[in-house]
């Protein structure tokens, strides 16, 4: 919380996104016996456990709620199901005028799971470390609800931008508007930052981008002040400098932009999150040591937060993933 305020710290904190699940054996052993991802979302308890297994395992700096993004379509009226092995689908998609009139704004109570799960999770963090709550970002959202699943092209989604202008907006405002009711709702629950993942910013050309994304997530950031917000725009490189123009605390960054560019191009009044690339962490542990080290230094020692480029692959070897944390732990600035 100090790094995102601009504060100077003798160590700079860590976390990971995708640290709830996957690459833990504790949660793999949950999941079987539980049998299903959306049951884990949607019981608090479970959450709740989930959220804080890294936490106790790999000693991290904040927890993330355990939860999807795809939570707020369904608030909205558009179901997913999460297949193994293959990630989300929509059985039903967003095709025209009438399916975004038949879909609601989601209100406070639209995921009530995921916030009563942030209670339990607070309640039982003692304010020992922060915890994120997040969102996927408004465009992001768009896609899957427009393309049923994630995609190689996104044709789909990529062409309403350009044939239905005025169909892509309403479907944005809608999801604009529900995400903002549910992060105002994790806040007042108890997440002390909230976290934007615009996973697919980097399919889009910089003028689509600055049209169809950056208005959103300013109407989102702009709501929540003076709630610290952190951007995640993957593979928005050409956007850089928009995004820190935005009224959010933190920018993550994924591993094709060099801390020094970054920086440069986004200033000094922003904290930078991120970016080894998260395949650094199949090397040997002395590289992955060296190349976190190079991390740290290339930020700087002032306004970062130690994170990878995305989020950690399921089959990453746990001992590299606790070298990571280590490293930046061990790390003064
Ligand atoms: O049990 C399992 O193996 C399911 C894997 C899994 C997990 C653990 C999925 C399926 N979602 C999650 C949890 C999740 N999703 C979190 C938990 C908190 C944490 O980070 O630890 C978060 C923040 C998300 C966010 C999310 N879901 C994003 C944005 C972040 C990113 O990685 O880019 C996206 C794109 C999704 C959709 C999604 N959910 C799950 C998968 C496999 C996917 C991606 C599918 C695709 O590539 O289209």
């Amino acid at each position: 919380m100090q790094v995102l305020r601009g504060e100077a710290t003798r160590r700079k904190p860590v976390w990971l996104m995708r640290q709830a699940g996957r690459i833990l054996p504790q949660y793999r052993r949950l999941s079987e016996r539980v049998g299903s991802f959306k049951t884990m979302v949607q019981n608090p308890e479970i959450a709740c456990e989930v959220t804080l297994q890294p936490v106790d395992e790999l000693e991290v700096d904040a927890a993330i709620i355990f939860s999807d993004i795809l939570v707020i379509p369904e608030a909205m009226g558009l179901p997913y199901e999460m297949e193994k092995n293959k990630g989300p689908v929509f059985p039903e998609t967003i095709g025209n005028a009438a399916d975004i009139d038949r879909l609601v704004i989601a209100g406070e109570e639209g995921v009530h799971y995921t916030i009563a799960a942030i209670k339990l999770v607070k309640q039982a963090l003692n304010n020992t470390i922060p915890l994120i709550g997040f969102a996927g970002a408004p465009w992001t959202i768009f896609a899957y609800m427009v393309e049923g699943s994630g995609s190689k092209t996104f044709t789909l989604s990529r062409s309403m931008l350009y044939s239905r202008p005025d169909m892509a907006h309403a479907l944005l405002h809608k999801i604009t508007q529900s995400t903002i009711h549910y992060l105002k709702a994790q806040v007042s629950a108890g997440a002390d930052v909230v976290q934007l993942f615009d996973t697919w910013a980097g399919i889009l050309s910089p003028q689509l981008y600055s049209v169809f994304s950056l208005p959103y997530l300013q109407q989102i950031c702009r709501a929540l002040q003076p709630v610290p917000v952190i951007v995640f725009a993957k593979g928005a490189f050409f956007s850089l400098a928009e995004i820190a123009q935005l009224p959010c605390a933190g920018m993550g960054l994924d591993w094709t932009i060099s801390p020094q560019f970054a920086r440069a191009v986004a200033g000094n009044n922003i904290t930078l999150q991120g970016n080894l690339d998260p395949c650094v962490l199949y090397a040997q542990l002395p590289y992955v040591q060296k190349a976190t080290i190079q991390m740290l230094q290339d930020f700087g020692p002032n306004r970062h937060i130690a994170n990878l480029g995305h989020g950690v692959y399921p089959d990453t070897p746990l001992d590299a993933v606790k070298c990571f944390v280590n490293t930046v732990k061990q790390y003064e600035v």
